[in-house]
């Protein structure tokens, strides 16, 4: 070490004295060069001398070639091109005199022009407008909106959400999304989150009427099944929390100020995952076909949470026969013609429908008579089921999409289109052995092809199951029409 300084203060010492006499050998350029090159040798480590010194001069020439600015510093290009791999190094590594480095060219003289064969390159070459796709979707845009509920600390996990239906479809259709929280958005998350959307983006706070306590729910009662289900240790049977964020995306995200410009509403979650491009608009499909509501992966329910759910959804049908459409999906939601729900819901924190039917007078009158029930608080009513009954019972069966080829993951389940062709033509990275409409606890599994069903581990253990649990599956899933259907 010692004598590597040595060595190089020697060097240092008889350039600058060089340069002190060399006016008619070197112009002022040339020597502040070599001092240049000479301390980048002499100050590198004993292993990487040679090419630590030929690096940071290759970098140095890179950077003044692709710099018509005269922007970068020598120190800089000299960082990047110690980080580069080899094969994007610059070839060229001489230095010529007739090409100062950028921090020189801060002196009087002007930058210099680029030359005929830079201007020749390849990459140079207009693209003929002719060949390229439009930048952006044509044709008339929904009204419509993604949204979504979330905290501040959720802002890591919306964000590859958003990556994922930006870069699958929204930046061809620049849709807005609506952010929603129960407390104030920090500029943190409004920053990064309007950075990605493609849409104007839009940040709510919510009222404290619709995240909070009614009136009429008994607190003790409330605070008994908390301890209840926290003991039995049932998913988020705890929470207070989970069970306000329920009631609102039951009763209240649609009527959200925010929402009332729009007519269609796109749900999504953090931490969700799409496997395929869309490559047209599913709000406009909706519209254009007369669908309502839409899914992507349907399921049982946990029995624990909805233990008199459809006690009070029978006493709403009984009070409000006028809601009740004629061509339901009654028989996809109860296997005893309407005595027993059989858990089967759509899976709601992906969701594709639209706003005017939640806010319309059957929507509310369903949620306000559920609501009033208390078994948000009282038992932990998930949405997904609330919404759901509400699509199989006041919708016509033929008013309620499945997206097969949305392919769409929420830990912890996938949903993949089963069809090669779909696949490979929307460019999808989903493995299709993953897709959840095979498993058992899927409501959806008679919708896979037959090809698959046969080949299906997954479908060979429900053909295993015992038979009344195998006849409940089947019974749930043999009301499902066609694959774009229930
Ligand atoms: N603002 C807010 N959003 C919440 C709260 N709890 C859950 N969410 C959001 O509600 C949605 C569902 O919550 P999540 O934790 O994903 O529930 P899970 O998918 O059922 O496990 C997500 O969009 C969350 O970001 C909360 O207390 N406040
Ligand atoms: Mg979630």
């Amino acid at each position: 070490m010692a004598g590597q300084r040595y060595v190089r203060y020697i060097l240092f010492a008889v350039l600058v004295s060089l340069r002190g006499w060399s006016v008619s050998y070197f112009t002022d350029i040339e020597a502040t060069q070599c001092i240049t090159v000479i301390f980048f040798v002499s100050s590198s480590s004993s292993n990487g001398l040679k090419n630590a010194g030929v690096d940071a001069v290759a970098g140095w020439k890179g950077e003044h070639a692709n710099s018509g600015s005269g922007s970068g510093t020598t120190s800089q290009s000299k960082g990047d091109a110690a980080k580069r791999p080899e094969a994007e190094k610059p070839l060229e590594i001489s230095i010529s005199p007739s090409t100062p480095p950028a921090a020189s060219a801060a002196t009087s003289k002007p930058a210099p022009k680029q030359s005929d064969d830079l201007i020749k390159a390849p990459g140079t070459t207009p693209n003929s407008q002719n060949a390229l796709a439009p930048p952006k979707a044509a044709g008339p845009r929904m009204n419509a909106t993604f949204v979504t509920l979330a905290r501040n600390g959720d802002l890591w996990e919306i964000v590859k959400s958003i990556r994922a239906v930006e870069d699958r479809f929204n930046h061809k259709y620049n849709y807005d999304w609506v952010f929603l929280n129960d407390k104030p958005f920090d500029d943190d998350f409004k920053k990064v989150t309007s950075a990605l959307v493609s849409g104007k983006t839009k940040y709510g706070l919510i009222g404290e009427e619709h995240w909070s306590f009614p009136e009429w729910i008994d607190q003790d009662k409330a605070a008994e099944t908390r301890r209840d289900m926290g003991e039995r240790k049932i998913i988020y049977g705890d929470s207070i929390s989970y069970r306000h964020m329920c009631r609102f995306e039951s009763g209240f995200f649609f009527r959200q100020p925010l929402m009332l410009d729009y007519e269609w509403y796109w749900r999504v979650e953090p931490s969700i995952e799409l496997y395929c491009d869309i490559n047209y608009d599913p709000f406009k499909f909706m519209a254009d076909n007369k669908k309502i509501y839409s899914f992507v992966i349907s399921l049982f329910e946990y029995s624990e949470t909805i233990p008199t759910l459809w006690n009070s959804v029978k006493k709403f049908m009984k009070a409000h026969p006028e809601h009740i459409a004629e061509d339901n999906s009654m028989a996809w939601l109860s296997d005893n013609g309407g005595k027993d729900y059989n858990r089967c819901h759509f899976w709601s924190n992906f969701e594709v429908g639209n706003l005017n039917w939640l806010r319309s007078p059957a929507y509310i009158d369903f949620f306000d008579s559920l609501d009033r029930d208390g078994g948000f608080f009282y038992e932990r009513w998930g949405d997904a089921p609330v919404h759901s009954i509400a699509a199989g019972l006041l919708l016509q069966k033929d008013q309620i999409h499945f997206f097969n080829d949305i392919a769409y993951y929420h830990v912890p389940f996938t949903h993949c289109p089963l069809e090669e062709k779909v696949r490979l033509d929307n460019k999808c990275h989903c493995d299709p052995n993953q897709n959840f409409d095979w498993n058992g606890y899927s409501c959806k599994i008679l919708n896979a092809p037959l090809s698959a069903r046969l080949t299906s581990v997954r479908h060979q253990e429900v053909l295993r199951l015992p038979r009344h649990a195998k006849a409940q599956r089947m019974g749930a899933a043999s009301v499902m029409g066609e694959a774009d259907t229930l």
